[in-house]
């Protein structure tokens, strides 16, 4: 099989001049200073996109504010689901374009641009359309004395915070940022993104289609920067109100402590972390690769859920190993515009030479390096699913996120050392128990300090189920109804008549 032919309109919209989207407009902006776009697949710049300054951030939070003052505050809760329905309409319709799109830039298979960013972005919306008409407060009894017949009332009302800021990361640019677009948007916030300088491009025809799907100038707003100047202005901007941040653990900390410190700005941060996979002895060998392949390698291990360490009875761990390693070796890597292609590249030049870094360190340790562990020589950023067997839980692969296709691989003997090596990290985002004994399962899942515990699957992320960290790995809650909470503030109301 053969690379995709890119669409014309892909074509037209790499060759444009890219800056931001403000106030329903694109925006070259002021600075002098280029983010290159590059293709991870080839090395190639596909695209520039100018970096902005504090003139773009100060004209971004405007517009945002002028229309959570304005145009987004007398837009009724039906016609802002109406608007995110039609703007997944427009992700459906336009679905190959924005696939392609993401994967030149981020080196995702075009396969999974097209089902998880598009396809799942476009889920999402629908999910959060839903609930616009839904989010009220309650009333409440008052037991305050009554001396002259007085009575009272006491209600409450959720009002949207106002102006969000979304600081997004590469791996998923467009879903990642619809998750925080459509959360504020139905809450009645407006919203500025700030994407990842490595992708800085997708969310820029995004904002076009949601001015196509009739939302108004000034609701969505994207400013393109890195996390020097745009990040941090757009943080501690007077009118911003709300942070939302998925990232690095390192990146998540400095965020929440530049947005308390300024006037204590709501901030929820998701950040990574060293997700556990915790396999019982009752499963067969190859049920077991298969969960390992699903919880440890898909979009190379880009995933902020995806497992890192994986924990097998010692009575399995050399077949499981062994099978594992004659599965990945069949993995097709190359082109992500390729429809056979298994893995593509590594999304980035930093992050490639980081994870050589690790598989470097992982050698000095003294860990087994069973498959991969070495860059693919050649053009791209690609390396090959790797499989490392940690020689103590102390080894630094077991303990660092990678964020790349490495499984780091220890045994146990018994439940109880498994749970401790499980929680044995200081984060908790994710964690999965693979057993067909629904008992022991059921015991665990309380015992495992984690936001979210799979049984029998990981990674795969529902809009209708809460997602988010416990420990270093984050505070806040998206989805689910938990959303709420955080874009909007519970305002009580008494009355004494
Ligand atoms: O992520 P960052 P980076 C891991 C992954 C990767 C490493 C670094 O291992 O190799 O982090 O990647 C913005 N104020 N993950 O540097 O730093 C930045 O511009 C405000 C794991 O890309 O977390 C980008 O938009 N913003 C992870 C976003 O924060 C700031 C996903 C994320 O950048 C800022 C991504 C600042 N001071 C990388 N500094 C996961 N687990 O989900 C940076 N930014």
């Amino acid at each position: 099989m053969s690379e995709l032919t890119l669409l014309p309109e892909v074509r037209e919209f790499l060759n444009r001049q890219h800056g931001h989207y403000i106030n329903g407009e694109p925006v070259s902006g002021t600075g002098d200073v280029f983010f290159e776009v590059v293709n991870p697949a080839t090395e190639h710049v596909i695209a520039k996109v100018k970096e902005g300054t504090k003139v773009e951030v100060d004209a971004g939070i405007a517009a945002a504010y002028t229309a959570f003052r304005g145009a987004w505050a007398t837009t009724t809760p039906m016609e802002r689901g109406n608007c995110l329905n039609r703007l997944a309409d427009l992700f459906e319709k336009n679905l190959e374009e924005l696939a392609q799109l993401e994967s030149l830039c981020s080196g995702k298979t075009i396969q999974l641009s097209r089902f998880l960013e598009v396809g799942s972005a476009a889920q999402f919306l629908r999910y959060f359309a839903g609930w616009a008409t839904k989010i009220s407060g309650e009333t409440l009894n008052v037991s305050l004395p009554s001396f002259n017949g007085e009575q009272y009332k006491a209600f409450t009302q959720r009002e949207p915070v106002g102006v969000v800021t979304g600081i997004i990361p590469w791996n998923f640019s467009i879903m990642i940022s619809i998750w925080k677009l459509a959360a504020a948007l139905t809450c009645g916030c407006t919203i500025v993104l700030k994407p990842s300088e490595f992708t800085p491009l997708t969310m820029l025809r995004v904002a076009e289609l949601a001015k196509e799907a009739g939302i108004p100038d000034g609701v969505i707003n994207i400013v393109n920067g890195g996390g020097r100047e745009v990040g941090p202005a757009l943080i501690s901007h007077p009118l911003c109100s709300k942070v939302t941040f998925t990232g690095s653990v390192p990146t998540g900390l400095a965020v929440g402590r530049a947005a308390m410190e300024g006037k204590l700005t709501r901030v929820t941060l998701e950040l990574g972390g060293k997700n556990g996979a915790a396999f019982l002895a009752d499963l067969p060998v190859e049920k077991i690769v298969d969960g390992i392949i699903e919880a440890g390698y898909l979009n190379q291990g880009q995933i902020c859920a995806a497992a890192e360490r994986f924990y097998i009875h010692s009575s399995l761990i050399d077949e499981v190993l062994q099978q594992l390693k004659q599965r990945l070796s069949t993995f097709k890597i190359g082109s992500p515009l390729d429809e056979t292609t298994k893995m593509g590249p590594l999304a980035n030049k930093a992050h490639y030479e980081k994870i050589l870094g690790l598989f470097e360190k992982a050698r000095q340790e003294g860990s087994e390096i069973i498959y991969g562990g070495e860059a693919i020589v050649g053009t791209g950023y690609f390396v090959p699913p790797t499989i490392i067997r940690a020689n103590s839980p102390d080894d630094t692969l077991m303990k660092e996120e990678t964020f790349g296709p490495v499984g780091t691989f220890l045994s146990y003997d018994d439940e109880e050392e498994l749970i401790e090596q499980m929680n044995s990290t200081p984060f908790g985002l994710a964690a999965s128990i693979w057993t067909n004994d629904l008992s022991k399962a059921m015991r665990m899942i309380s015992r495992i300090e984690a936001g979210t515990v799979w049984v029998n699957m990981h990674t795969f992320l529902d809009p209708a189920v809460p997602f988010g960290g416990v420990k270093s790995s984050g505070i806040g809650r998206e989805f689910g109804s938990a959303f709420i909470e955080h874009y909007t503030e519970l305002k009580s109301v008494m009355m004494r008549y």
